[in-house]
């Protein structure tokens, strides 16, 4: 059987005449993603890089002082197509040039995305090992979706990856849960994806079973359709971003009314006294009541107390969305979730304690086995110098300046290139007209892509990278239930390779190919890292078989463990053996270590901190599209259907567009102090009124690419969300915090542009 392996699901490919005809769903899986279906139509399409490229003033003035090659000029000029022999010149001459000149801390190699899902062509790997085997290169930590959790968790309870892999199963929630109370809710639409592949999707059975169970759920989020199916939940149309103040009133009733679990803070938490305190207003004079939160959620006071009430007297599970932390001051809602529940003593339970992000990933809660399957070593990166993620555009901007993260000042280092494999920047960052000043300032940008996105527009040498369709790989990742044997199912299209071969040719020119690729060439190394992660198999009670016989099966499934996974179990049967990893050794109400940092805006407990001031009326959610994964298939015939007028839809409450003349189908220009796009809008009661939401995802597609800063045709939300970290702990991206004004569009409608490739110019008819 030949199968292949997405972020968003296994399939079949079907392939006619050398063409990719259809993605045909596996059978196995009840419930597959129609993203698959976006591929076919779009892997060959004009939008595909088919040939390396070459910015037209970098490849005319090649041998001059970089500033001369108008680095100003990128995303505003032709290319030139060149042969691959070009092209890698080009780049290895550059990656020498700047090493000899600035050292390998000139070089920034982060190259953030989540590329694709095959474990050995991931290109972000790939870059990666390659880099470190020049000398090195200045990487980023953390991630954009959960900047703020990964560096508070390990503070407090333990780092992400454990807490993600050990999650209470659904299985054990149907069975023991009672209430779920989901801030964020539990969007089936996000758990179509788990990074590594999701190819059996279980969200939807899941939330399923525990409604038939007799479960009840509680829905708390900006938008009704946060949580679908189960007719029995409950809505509480929360104001966003105040998450924070709804849970310290759920913990401030428990108190009042001694609902809370004494025994268990005593014995499993330190320092739940100090929240107390707080809690109370015996710190700032401001006591946590209901009242005082319905004024900041909208959620009424009266309500509030009952669902402390209904907590604590049934089996409670408090979920947390990963977007409740992408915001200013993000670390808050995750911290308060842990209080929460520790105040209700459930944690380690069957069906109680918390969770962070069922819904959001397919794989969190699937009760197998976290086996992670084959590993691409990246080796030893020589420059220490890092930032956290989201802080690119500062680094660009600011060479040489101090900021703080997670108890250390540290310093942008000063780049003078930026290499990219796996990732659209021009997606994922904040604030893109204050990107477009900052990327004008490397001497040069190289950048792999399969298609024209704006990163590989943006850049100065693109090279053409195969799609998972066009090679062979493994695929896997934790909890998933299926490790899959990716058989490439067609012919690389046009001249692109794998970013492995491309990397491996490099070495070659740059004298470290031993290095890079241990003589093996891609197929000896899918079978050196399969049979490498047999061993580790092995430790999780897994027999793989051999490599021959995987290869041929097509696939291999990971079993369950022999007990039900409930998160924290062993450290609440024996606390003192099964210590957590933080100081003390249990849950942190209260972290000596982050107070001892000193951070006004991430203090040692929870707090409640204002929002900055919003001068603008609605409030942006910009989500995860339930059409694609981030920017990948924006070109697809799914996304594309779902497209209003063009461009990605806005839903805005019926009262917010009545009161702007504004109707269903409509285009609207959406605008604050950052910048302005339009979109297409749909009107809807099931978004609470003051906020608009658009999916993120959407090509970036500027009217005019000489004037940076201009409207955003298409509706990228990145032109107006804010580019400031959570806090001065993590730095995460801060993307849900934004607000903005809509309005109606009454000029005419530009065209889409994003999908076309830019304007070649002829290598030899130029005479260069
Ligand atoms: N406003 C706002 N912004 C956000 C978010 C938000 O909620 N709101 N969410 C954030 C989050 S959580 C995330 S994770 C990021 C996601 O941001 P990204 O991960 O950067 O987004 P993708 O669209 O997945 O980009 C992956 C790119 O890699 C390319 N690619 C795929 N496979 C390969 C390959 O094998 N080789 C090469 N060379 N290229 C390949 C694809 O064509 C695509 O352009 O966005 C963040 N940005
Ligand atoms: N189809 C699809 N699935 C995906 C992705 C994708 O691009 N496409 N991306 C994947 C990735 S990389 C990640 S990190 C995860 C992200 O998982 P999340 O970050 O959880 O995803 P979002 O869709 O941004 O947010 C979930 C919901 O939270 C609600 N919300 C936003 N702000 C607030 C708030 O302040 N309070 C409350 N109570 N609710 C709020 C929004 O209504 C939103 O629909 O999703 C993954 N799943
Ligand atoms: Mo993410």
């Amino acid at each position: 059987m030949s199968f292949t392996s997405m972020h968003w699901g296994a399939y079949r490919p079907r392939v006619e005449n050398g063409r990719l005809d259809a993605m045909e769903p596996v059978p196995w899986d009840a419930d597959p993603s129609p993203i698959g279906a976006s591929i076919p139509r779009a892997i060959d399409s004009p939008t595909r890089i088919r040939r390396p490229a070459v910015r037209r003033s970098f490849l005319e003035r090649f041998g001059d002082h970089p500033a001369l090659r108008s680095p100003h000029l990128r995303g505003q000029e032709a290319f030139v197509e060149v042969p691959w022999e070009t092209a890698l010149e080009l780049v290895a001459s550059e990656l020498s040039r700047v090493k000899g000149e600035h050292g390998n801390k000139a070089i920034f190699g982060g190259s953030y995305g989540w590329g694709s899902a095959g474990r050995f062509h991931h290109a972000q790997s790939q870059l990666h090992r390659f880099l470190n085997g020049f000398g090195g290169y200045v990487y980023s930590v953390d991630s954009y979706s959960l900047g703020a959790g990964r560096v508070l968790m390990p503070h407090i309870v333990g780092n992400m990856d454990w807490l993600l892999a050990a999650h209470t199963s659904w299985q054990n929630l149907a069975q023991q849960c009672e209430l779920f109370v989901a801030f964020g809710g539990l969007p089936v639409k996000n758990a179509q994806c788990s990074p590594g592949g999701a190819s059996d999707h279980l969200v939807e059975g899941g939330i399923r079973r525990m409604a038939e169970a007799g479960v009840k759920f509680v829905n708390v989020s900006p938008l009704r359709d946060d949580l679908q199916g189960p007719e029995h939940n409950e809505w509480l149309a929360v104001r966003p971003g105040s998450d924070t103040a709804l849970m310290m009133a759920l913990c401030w009733v428990l108190v009042e009314e001694g609902l809370h679990d004494e025994g268990f803070l005593q014995r499993y938490t330190v320092g739940h006294a100090r929240f107390i305190d707080y809690l109370q207003g015996r710190v700032d004079g401001i006591a946590k009541t209901p009242e005082w939160a319905a004024a900041l959620t909208d959620i009424t006071a009266a309500r509030i107390t009952t669902l402390a009430r209904e907590m604590a007297s049934k089996r409670t599970m408090i979920n947390v969305a990963y977007s409740l932390q992408r915001s200013v001051h993000g670390e808050q809602p995750f911290w308060m979730t842990v209080t929460l529940a520790a105040m209700l003593g459930q944690i380690g339970l069957p069906g109680g304690g918390f969770g962070l992000g069922y819904g959001c990933m397919n794989n969190t809660g699937s009760g197998r086995k976290a086996f992670s399957g084959p590993r691409f070593s990246q080796g030893m990166n020589a420059v220490k110098d890092f930032i956290p993620v989201a802080r690119v555009t500062d680094m660009l901007l600011n060479p040489g300046m101090p900021f703080d993260y997670n108890g250390q000042r540290l310093h942008y280092p000063d780049i003078r290139l930026v290499y990219w494999a796996g990732g659209n920047i021009f997606h994922h960052h904040q604030d893109l007209n204050r990107l477009l000043e900052a990327w004008a300032r490397p001497e040069t940008i190289i950048v792999h892509e399969q298609y024209w996105t704006a990163q590989a527009k943006y850049a100065d040498i693109v090279l053409p990278a195969t799609t998972a369709l066009e090679r062979d790989d493994i695929g896997s990742a934790a909890s998933d239930r299926y490790m899959i044997a990716m058989k490439q199912a067609i012919e690389p299209v046009g001249e692109s390779r794998d970013d492995y071969s491309i990397l491996a040719d490099l070495s070659r020119r740059l004298g470290f190919e031993e290095v890079f690729t241990e003589g093996r060439d891609a197929g000896q190394w899918l079978r050196f890292m399969y049979e490498e992660s047999r061993q580790r198999a092995d430790s999780f009670g897994i027999t793989l078989p051999d490599y021959d016989q995987f290869w041929r099966d097509g696939l291999f499934e990971i079993d369950y463990p022999p007990n039900d996974t409930v998160l924290l179990q062993g450290f609440r049967d024996d606390p003192e053996n099964h210590r957590l990893p933080t100081p003390s050794g249990k849950i942190e109400i209260f972290s000596e270590r982050i107070a001892g940092f000193g951070y006004t805006d991430c203090p040692g407990h929870p707090v409640w901190l204002d929002k900055p001031a919003t001068p603008f009326a609605l409030h942006l959610l910009s989500n995860q599209p339930k059409t694609r994964l981030h920017s990948q298939y924006d070109h697809g015939a799914y996304s594309q259907a779902s497209k209003v007028q063009g461009r990605e839809p806005l839903t805005l409450n019926r009262q917010d567009a009545d009161a702007r003349g504004i109707s269903e189908g409509d285009v609207v220009k959406v605008w604050n102090q950052r910048g302005a796009f339009l979109a297409g809008v749909i009107v809807s009661d099931d978004i609470r009124p003051g906020v608009a939401q658009i999916a993120t995802g959407a090509w970036f597609d500027p009217l005019n690419k000489a004037q940076p800063g201009c409207l955003e045709k298409h509706g990228n939300p990145n032109v107006v969300t804010e580019d400031v970290g959570a806090s001065s702990l993590s730095q995460g991206c801060a993307a849900q915090t934004a607000s903005v004004e809509v309005e109606k569009w009454s000029g005419p409608v530009p065209e889409i542009t994003a999908f076309e490739p830019p304007v070649m110019v002829g290598w030899r008819a130029e005479g260069f």
